[in-house]
């Protein structure tokens, strides 16, 4: 059998934010897998814990004297059992013993294992020969929060996702000049302004809120004058890191305005209807569904996403879904630790008709599986930041996928 594991790699690098990561190799007969993991700045308190007391150094002790002696001799092919199994090694619910990201690196790295023991690209190998649809990129071009210093805004992501695009490479286009306008007018509106950018690799101008979300919906405006799509703007708020729980109230430290909760609903409210946003991430904090609830019920034609509030946890989206908190989902398996994790809650999003969107961290690697996963778990959606090396190559593994797919390729069908 080709895709038996004969030997597994592990090793500490570095991420784009210069934090220590970690790598995993897995060798199979005829194949090999190396996958390393992301790390988030605003994370939700109800992720996996990414590493055991002591860090990467810890998590790959841990792995070496745990994992690997378990997996050797294993089929690379039954990711299933392999995932059920790294639950049954950490022995605990989250993941806290062996690191989510332990279990996530060597998940991924058994993945993309079986798939070249197999000649198989990894989209492949997971859904089969009918996955032909791509994502919508999801970029963000203007930030803040906790992904930028200074005097940014206090929402963490500007993004923009170009509806209508012909194609995945139109539509990777597309963010592209909208990131080159918004440049442009920040240089203009802001003499001093440095061209710095946050961790995505978008704008972090010194700017207020409102007025950074005016420049980059009129870029998107020029942009689908020029192209013929239909560039709309989104934001993630990352509400969790501007709420105060002791005030109760989201501090704009930026524009010195807090608001509670009924203040939050109608300030996003009056976003989505007068900058016809087309995304939402994360508008309130991560306990609170009913404001979500809330929002989803009075929006049209805008996803509201969860991020935080769902952590890709299957158990935190049927809570959800219970309360029409969302009608969209963000997918970052290293949320949950496991591949198979990630794909039964995104299952479980597709049943109930909310839209799961893969998405990177804002501590990245050059790691270009998730290009792949959106693709194997359909997803219509992709965030994936426009530049960037380590955001780049999950759009160029994109444009690659586009092109093996020929002809059966298709964006991915996704009314708003
Ligand atoms: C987010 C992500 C990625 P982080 O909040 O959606 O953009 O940020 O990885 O810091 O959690
Ligand atoms: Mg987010």
């Amino acid at each position: 059998m080709s895709s038996v594991i004969e030997d597994i790699m592990t090793r500490k690098i570095f991420n784009s934010r210069g934090e220590e990561t970690l790598e995993i190799d897995i060798v199979t007969t005829a194949g090999f897998g190396r996958a390393s993991a992301p790390a988030g700045a605003s994370k939700g308190k109800a992720e996996v814990v990414p590493y055991p007391e002591g860090g990467v150094d810890e998590a790959i002790k841990k792995a070496e004297e745990l994992i690997v002696p378990e997996l050797i001799g294993m089929d690379a092919n039954e990711q299933e059992e392999i995932d059920i199994l790294l639950h049954e090694i950490d022995g605990t619910k989250d993941f806290r013993n062996v690191g989510g990201n332990t279990a996530f690196a060597v998940s991924l790295a058994t993945a993309e294992a079986a798939a070249t023991s197999y000649d198989m690209p990894l989209f492949q190998h997971l859904a089969g020969y009918l996955a032909n649809e791509l994502p919508y990129p999801l970029g963000n071009v203007l930030g803040g929060g906790k992904h930028a210093l200074g005097k940014a805004p206090d929402i963490q992501e500007y993004l923009v996702i170009p509806l209508k695009a012909p194609t995945f490479s139109d539509a990777a286009k597309a963010n592209i000049l909208v990131h080159q306008k918004v440049g442009s007018s920040l240089k203009k509106a802001d003499k001093t302004f440095t061209g710095g950018r946050g961790d995505e690799g978008a704008w972090a101008p010194n700017m207020k809120n409102e007025e950074a979300l005016e420049i980059v919906v009129k870029a998107c405006e020029e942009v689908s004058r020029e192209l013929g799509v239909e560039c709309r703007a989104g934001l993630d708020m990352a509400a969790s890191t501007l709420w105060k729980q002791k005030e109760k109230c989201y501090v704009y430290t930026r524009d010195g305005i807090k608001r509670d909760s009924g203040e939050q609903l109608d300030f996003v409210l009056h976003l989505v209807e007068d900058y016809n946003l087309a995304y939402v991430e994360d508008p309130f904090h991560e306990e609170d569904y009913e404001s979500f609830a809330e929002l989803t019920k009075k929006v049209k034609k805008c996803l509201i996403c969860g991020d935080d509030l769902f952590v890709t946890n299957r158990e935190r989206l049927i809570r959800g879904i219970k309360v029409c908190a969302a009608n969209s989902i963000i997918i970052k398996a290293n949320q949950v630790g496991t591949l198979t994790d990630a794909w039964e809650t995104t299952k479980m999003a597709k049943k109930t008709r909310y839209i799961p969107v893969v998405s990177h961290r804002s501590g990245e690697t050059s790691d270009a599986h998730i290009a792949h996963l959106a693709v194997a778990f359909s997803c219509p959606v992709i965030k994936t930041g426009v530049l960037h090396g380590e955001r780049v190559v999950k759009i160029n593994e994109l444009i690659r996928i586009e092109e093996t797919l020929g002809n059966r390729a298709e964006m991915s069908i996704f009314d708003l």
